[in-house]
C-alpha cells in the first residue's frame, strides 16, 4: 500500500523529498491541487473541503497513510480528518513547532507562512503552550507565487524576500519556521536575509514522524519497490514538472487528475 501526500501545489514536494529519504522502500502518490491554489487566501472551511476531497481520493486508492504536506491545509483540516478518516493522518505543524521548540536557545521564534496559517494561530498556540516563548508570525503569500512561478533563486526572489522579511531583521529571533511547504525552496533567500537565524523545515520532522508511525503499526514496506512514485496535479502538467525539476534531485513525470 502506498502513502498519499497532498499540497495545494508543488510545495509539498519538499516534504515528499524528506519522506523518500527516510522511507526509501515506500511508494508515494502525490497530489498537488494547483487548480485551487493558493489555499492560503481561502477560508478554513473551503480549505477543509478541498483537502477532504483529496483525502477521499486517497482512501479510494487504499493508501495506508495520508500526509497533509501543506501548513494551510493542516491548520484547516488536520483535526477533523484525523478523526474522520479510516487511515492515519499526519500534518506538518506539530512536527515543525516541536523542532523549533528544541532549536531556539533564546525562546524567540519567527514563523513565516500563508495568511491562512497565520490566522489559524496554530504555531503560536503550540509554541506558547510549551512555555515562555515569544512568537512573531508573518503572512508571506507572495513567496508562494515565487516558488510556483519557478522564480526561486533569481535576483528578484532574493530582493523580494529580503524586503518582506525586513521586520524580522530588527527582532531578536534565533529560529525561523518555514511554515509553508513552499518555503524550503527559497531557504537560501531567507538565510541571506536573516544571517545567524536557524531555519526550521517542518518537513524533516514530519518525515520522521511518518516513519515512526509506520514502524509502530508494523506497516513499513520491507522490500524496495521498483515502481515509480505517482504525481498528479489538478493544474498544468508541464508547469508542474518544470518547476519540480528546479528543486527535486530526480526527474519526475506527472499526470492531470
Ligand atoms: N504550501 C502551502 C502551505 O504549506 O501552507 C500553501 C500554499 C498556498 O496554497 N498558498
Amino acid at each position: 500500500r502506498k502513502i498519499g501526500v497532498m499540497d495545494s501545489g508543488i510545495g509539498g514536494l519538499t516534504v515528499y523529498d524528506q519522506l523518500q529519504k527516510v522511507l526509501p522502500n515506500e511508494q508515494f502518490i502525490y497530489v498537488g491541487d494547483q487548480a485551487n491554489l493558493p489555499y492560503g487566501e481561502k477560508s478554513a472551511e473551503q480549505v477543509y473541503e478541498l483537502t477532504r476531497r483529496i483525502a477521499d481520493y486517497f482512501v479510494d486508492q487504499d493508501v495506508k497513510a495520508m500526509v497533509i504536506a501543506c501548513n494551510t491545509a493542516t491548520a484547516a483540516a488536520y483535526e477533523r480528518l484525523k478523526d474522520e478518516l479510516p487511515i492515519p493522518v499526519i500534518g506538518v505543524i506539530q512536527p515543525g513547532a516541536d523542532t523549533a521548540l528544541s532549536t531556539s536557545k533564546n525562546h524567540s521564534i519567527g514563523v513565516i507562512a500563508t495568511n491562512g496559517t497565520v490566522k489559524s494561530g496554530d504555531y503560536e498556540r503550540i509554541i506558547k503552550n510549551a512555555g515562555d516563548f515569544e512568537v512573531i508570525s508573518q503572512g508571506c503569500p507572495d513567496f508562494v507565487s515565487l516558488v510556483e512561478n519557478g522564480e526561486a533563486g533569481s535576483a528578484h526572489s532574493f530582493d523580494l524576500v529580503s524586503q518582506q522579511l525586513g521586520s524580522f531583521k530588527d527582532s531578536d529571533i534565533d529560529t525561523m519556521i518555514l511554515g509553508c511547504t513552499h518555503f524550503p525552496v527559497i531557504s537560501a533567500e531567507v538565510a541571506a536575509a536573516l544571517p545567524g537565524v536557524t531555519l526550521v523545515d517542518p518537513g524533516v520532522a514530519t518525515a520522521t514522524q511518518v516513519a515512526d508511525l509506520l514502524t509502530k503499526k508494523d506497516a513499513l514496506t520491507s522490500l524496495k519497490q521498483n515502481v515509480a512514485d505517482t504525481f498528479y496535479t489538478t493544474g498544468n502538467v508541464d508547469d508542474f514538472v518544470k518547476v519540480a525539476d528546479n528543486f527535486l534531485e530526480s526527474k519526475i513525470t506527472a499526470d492531470h487528475i
